[in-house]
């Protein structure tokens, strides 16, 4: 029996397809051998799977092939219902199976309709930040908030039967919501895991075998450095003819013993990883080393442009770090070679609450771009919060960096390569510690599949999965309690934009100063007249103008910046007036208030459920929203009070204000 949750694929799901007479038209390998084992073939099949070229077998699949498009594309599909046969056509097994699933969300469409699916993008990939061994200050996981890692047991691949079994339940989760590829290993590459690339790459095969069924391909984040660490080599230089021929050879060895092989994720010259700078060479000379290394085989290189000093001093307008990755890769645009990605975090500093959309997304034209979001919650409440982030994802899929007139956006323009998140699963009993976490595992995958979904529909969608046959009642609270949820966690904690008010390291819970007065700069710049911070072009350290118009100029401007992110770009006085009509000072009283009102009207109403949603699903939920609460009053305490002793303008409903609780 398993020993965790189903997820959002639970056993009365299957067993509906499974009832099913199925014929499986497929050319062979791993994923139509999971095809096959997962459904039951019969006679008189009334559910067929088929490739294009297999079709003439079967006279519903001849009806499909008729009414579908020449070509599907690799991982595309066709429902459609020939009398009383559904069909899913494609021209892959890829496509078979992402249409299976299909048939999990939605009922067939009627008889002669047909539905037709093809991804934005070709990767899609979930970054691990899995270390081998627990790390002394991180943990496993870093940033990691669901136990221990799917992969990896202290330094070994995990390899029992029982672990395999789980393994293989991922890989299906995964797939089953459109994700295609994993990075097996943190992106902060510790010395253990450097060999995985070498003489531990055993281990690596382990995890490719278990996930191949799924149509999952597995990438390694590598060290910069392999050549010196592993390889013995006196430098890493990417033009050294011997640091060349030794990342060719490894790359090889790699693919003779993984095929599939995806590529590897690199973050170099970034928070004391090595990169190319140490030999005076650019991102472009470092990444392109490894691409050579890897085109022969098909592989990428995702390459990180999360770079910034972070010993730097932000009072200095030329190292502000919002404008850090701009300033250091648009010079370099056209210089990549087509089998590199840069992978751009989709705001200019680090996952925060609330961030604009980082302008590299908009600034590379001539270069393959993957976004990458963070589903692991380490700035939104670290799976102790309930905080739905769908919704800020789709604010930046659909952000229009020309403006309106212009309808490309940032999931065209950003996402040329594809997506990337970084994980929030983990060995937890719920794989993302809190039960609710994985709406956002769900929503990443259907949003990387298609960036144009509704949030609001992809959480229907999970909420209806995940709850099969639950009384309406545990189904909007589900769906009420995840909904807003990340309005509310903006609400209680760091104002307008200006981000980075938490505890330093952890990142847990508040601490207004917690970074002000580090090495490393200083975040909001609140003093006795104002808060915020002037990355404007004329007072400021310019950032705004890396925008293209008309954002360079509507971000300049107090007076055309929207509210949510006016402390972002702007130092205001406490009694500036928002778009609200509200004064930023009365802002932050009311807005913490509220913040802190709504995480405990939600935990009100998960209680009433108690009796309707029986079982641990229920009760871990309900004591994360004790802590949840606690967490947010804190936050409305301590911001409040910051402010209130800062500009000494006391809250105007200070009186008649009705607290949360205390
Ligand atoms: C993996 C932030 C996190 C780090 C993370 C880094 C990154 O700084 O706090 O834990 O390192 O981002 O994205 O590389």
């Amino acid at each position: 029996m398993n020993t965790y949750d189903p997820a959002w694929l639970p056993d009365e799901a299957w067993h509906a397809l499974r009832g099913r007479r199925a014929l499986v038209l497929a050319d062979g390998g791993p994923i139509a051998d999971t095809l096959g084992g997962e459904l039951h073939e019969g006679s008189d099949p009334d559910l067929v799977l088929a490739l294009r070229h297999h079709a003439d077998t079967s006279d519903a699949a001849r009806a499909a092939v008729r009414r579908a498009p020449a070509d599907l594309g690799p991982e595309g599909y066709a429902v459609t219902t020939h009398g009383h046969t559904t069909v899913v056509l494609a021209e892959s097994e890829h496509g078979l199976l992402y249409g299976l699933f299909d048939l999990l969300r939605a009922d067939p469409p009627a008889d002669g309709g047909i539905r037709l699916e093809r991804p934005h993008t070709a990767l899609r990939k979930l970054d691990h930040w899995d270390n081998l061994s627990v790390h002394p200050r991180m943990g496993q996981v870093e940033r990691g908030y669901a136990g221990g890692s799917l992969f990896w047991d202290d330094g070994r691949a995990r390899n029992t039967p029982e672990e395999l079994r789980r393994l293989h339940d991922y890989g299906r989760l995964l797939a089953s919501c459109g994700i295609n590829a994993i990075t097996v290993n943190n992106v902060n590459v510790h010395e253990d895991a450097a060999h995985l690339l070498t003489d531990r790459l055993d281990d690596v095969v382990t995890i490719a075998d278990a996930l191949r069924p799924w149509g999952i391909r597995v990438h390694l984040s590598v060290s910069y450095a392999a050549p010196v660490l592993l390889g013995g080599l006196p430098t890493a230089d990417p033009l050294a003819p011997d640091v060349r021929a030794w990342w060719q050879r490894t790359t090889e060895a790699v693919y003779e013993a993984i095929d599939d092989f995806g590529g590897y994720t690199v973050k170099a010259d970034s928070e004391g990883q090595p990169g190319p700078h140490s030999y005076g060479r650019d991102h472009a000379q470092g990444a392109n080393l490894l691409a050579a290394a890897l085109a022969p085989h098909g592989g990428v290189v995702h390459w990180r442009a999360f770079v910034y000093d972070h010993r730097q001093d932000w009072r200095d307008r030329s190292t502000d770090r919002a404008r850090a990755a701009y300033d250091e890769f648009t010079p370099l645009d056209e210089q990549f070679d087509a089998n590199v990605i840069l992978q751009v975090k989709h705001g200019p500093i680090d996952f925060q609450p609330r961030e604009p959309v980082s302008p590299l997304l908009a600034a590379m034209p001539r270069t393959r771009l993957a976004i990458e979001v963070q589903a692991t919650q380490e700035y939104t409440g670290q799976q102790q919060h309930v905080c739905y982030l769908a919704p800020m994802w789709s604010e930046v899929l659909g952000f229009r960096p020309y403006g309106e007139d212009d309808a490309r956006t940032i999931a065209d323009l950003g996402a040329s390569g594809g997506f990337a998140a970084v994980a929030n699963t983990g060995n937890s009993p719920f794989w993302c510690g809190h039960p609710l976490a994985q709406a956002n595992l769900y929503a990443y995958g259907r949003l990387a599949w298609n960036p144009a979904l509704d949030p609001d529909t992809v959480l229907a969608e999970w909420t209806h999965l995940t709850h099969p046959g639950a009384p309406d009642l545990v189904r909007t609270t589900v769906r009420s309690a995840l909904e807003g949820s990340w309005r509310t966690y903006e609400k209680y904690t760091a104002p307008l934009g200006v981000g980075f008010m938490v505890r330093p390291h952890h990142h847990y819970g508040p601490d207004v100063d917690g970074y002000e007065y580090t090495p490393w700069g200083t975040y909001h710049h609140a003093d006795r007249d104002g808060v915020g911070v002037d990355r404007t072009t004329v007072t400021g350290t310019g950032y705004s103008g890396q925008y293209p118009e008309p954002w360079s100029d509507l971000y300049d401007s107090p007076g055309t910046c929207p509210d949510e992110l006016l402390l972002f770009f702007h130092h205001v006085p406490y009694t500036h007036r928002l778009h609200s009509g509200r004064t930023v000072i009365q802002h932050i009283y009311d807005t913490h208030a509220e913040g802190c009102a709504e995480a405990e009207e939600a935990r009100r109403r998960w209680q009433r459920i108690a009796h309707l949603l029986p079982g641990e699903r229920h009760r871990e939920t309900a004591s994360r929203y004790e802590e949840q609460v606690r967490c947010a009053r804190e936050w409305r305490d301590q911001i409040n009070a910051y402010f209130h002793r800062k500009s000494g303008i006391p809250d105007e409903r200070g009186a008649e204000r009705r607290e949360c609780g205390t």
